[in-house]
């Protein structure tokens, strides 16, 4: 069957590290590969390495259920997100690759009154930055979303929700593989199965990473390592407020076209997508113990699946197929880190926990432009470690995609 499948040309090269870089990379998610593409092509910095200590794209890029909003409460966080869903709305075009993100609207669920205030705050909250945000009743809910069990016979009553339009879904590795094409073919070097084990100090700054393959010198270091962020804070020195959980998601059997668009219950606890290919794409809350397995207990699988068949009886008899963990790194706040360090000329940007992905094109974005210059990224600033000595928190939990 694949006899024809010939001459398939690279993607990317696999090119042998040089003695210096100008900026590194570690971690080839999708927020270090987009971090590395914007450096090179907005930025003019070219001379970039990301390292990854597996393949590109293989942490919590390949694992989560890839729902894309910008629906968040705060003025910080809001324009953060919205900066990213803005370069998602271009992203296959400018990448040349399709990233199969798909504007079919998110919905979150109200069960209580006390939702449904909080749902008006949010999306008149989302509406004066500029976000599309709106609040629907059950009835209107029950015409969008045909299956959704809208009665009032249920343990928690659906009372309305909350819809942005503009949210949707992309293609996960699409996104990391794009993102990787367009930045080795613009000059970085992409190193795979390098893993960083320490980083090398002089004069209390950064001069390079040790990596399983040899020392690596550079001017400046990002680090992007999603769950393992804690664990290369300590061997550079620092400790981040940082907490790393497995989050589960599972998906089911394909079957026909059944949910059109993307619905969450925090009340219930879960929330449910479908792909192209027909797989009921499905996660809930991250399991509650701190854990590098990246696998998670039957228990949360079980309470996943009676919250959705709690919305949608009608799939109380499919099969699922396949369940699997990331590992998520959550801050107390709900809010990421993107932030220089005490260490001079190192960086982080972690904390996303379980909403990182949709922001990877803004998240990206903006660590480049501030590792390119002398400050932050305005959009940034906001996210620096400092907000943890001066208490001026974000408290996003409320728009967490699942609880934590
Ligand atoms: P990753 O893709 O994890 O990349 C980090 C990379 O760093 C990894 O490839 C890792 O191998 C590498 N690395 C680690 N340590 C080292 C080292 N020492 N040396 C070199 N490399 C190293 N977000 C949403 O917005 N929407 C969702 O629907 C959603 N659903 C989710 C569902 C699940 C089950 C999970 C687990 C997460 C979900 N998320 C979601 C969160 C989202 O996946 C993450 O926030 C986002 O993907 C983080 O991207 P990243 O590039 O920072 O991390
Ligand atoms: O942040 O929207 C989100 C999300 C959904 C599932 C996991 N995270």
């Amino acid at each position: 069957a694949f006899s024809h499948h010939q001459n398939w040309q690279r993607m990317w090269r696999n090119p042998t590290p040089k003695p210096l870089y100008d900026v590194l990379i570690v971690g080839g998610g999708g927020h270090g590969l987009a971090t590395a593409y914007y450096l090179a092509k907005e930025f003019g910095i070219k001379n970039v390495a990301v390292v990854e200590k597996g393949w590109l794209g293989g942490g919590n890029t390949a694992r989560n259920t890839t729902i894309v909003r910008s629906n968040y409460l705060w003025d910080e966080s809001a324009r953060l997100y919205e900066h990213a869903l803005k370069l998602w709305e271009g992203l296959s075009q400018d990448l040349n690759y399709n990233v199969m993100f798909s504007q079919r609207g998110v919905y979150n669920l109200c069960h209580s009154l006390q939702d449904m205030r909080d749902a008006e705050r949010r999306a008149s909250a989302n509406r004066l930055n500029g976000i599309d945000g709106e609040v629907i009743d059950a009835k209107q809910l029950a015409e969008e979303i045909p299956y959704l069990d809208c009665s009032k016979n249920t343990r928690y009553p659906i009372m309305g929700s909350t819809v942005q339009r503009r949210g949707g879904v992309a293609r996960h590795d699409a996104v990391a593989w794009g993102y990787a094409r367009a930045a080795d073919g613009a000059g970085v070097d992409l190193l795979q199965n390098t893993e960083v084990t320490g980083f090398r100090k002089q004069d209390g700054a950064v001069i390079g990473v040790e990596t399983n393959k040899g020392f690596i010198a550079a001017k400046r270091v990002g680090v992007v390592a999603a769950g393992n962020s804690g664990h290369l804070a300590k061997l550079a020195g620092i400790r981040l407020p940082l907490e790393s959980h497995p989050l589960q998601a599972l998906v089911s059997e394909p079957i026909k076209p059944i949910i059109h668009s993307v619905i969450m219950s925090n009340a219930v606890h879960g929330y449910i997508s479908q792909s192209d290919k027909g797989d009921l794409v499905i996660g809930a809350g991250i399991d509650s113990y701190n854990g590098y397995g990246q696998r998670g207990s039957y228990r949360t699988i079980e309470h996943t699946l009676q919250a959705i068949v709690e919305l949608f009886p009608v799939l109380s008899r499919v099969r699922m197929n396949r369940q699997w963990g990331g590992i998520v790194d959550t801050t107390p706040d709900a809010c990421p880190i993107i932030s220089k360090t005490p260490v001079k000329n190192l960086y982080f940007n972690c904390g996303w926990g379980t909403g990182g992905f949709k922001a990877t094109p803004g998240s990206g974005h903006v660590f480049a432009a501030s590792l390119a210059g002398e400050e932050m990224h305005p959009l940034a600033k906001p996210f620096a470690i400092e907000r943890f000595y001066s208490g001026a928190l974000i408290d996003e939990h409320g728009a967490a995609g699942v609880a934590h």
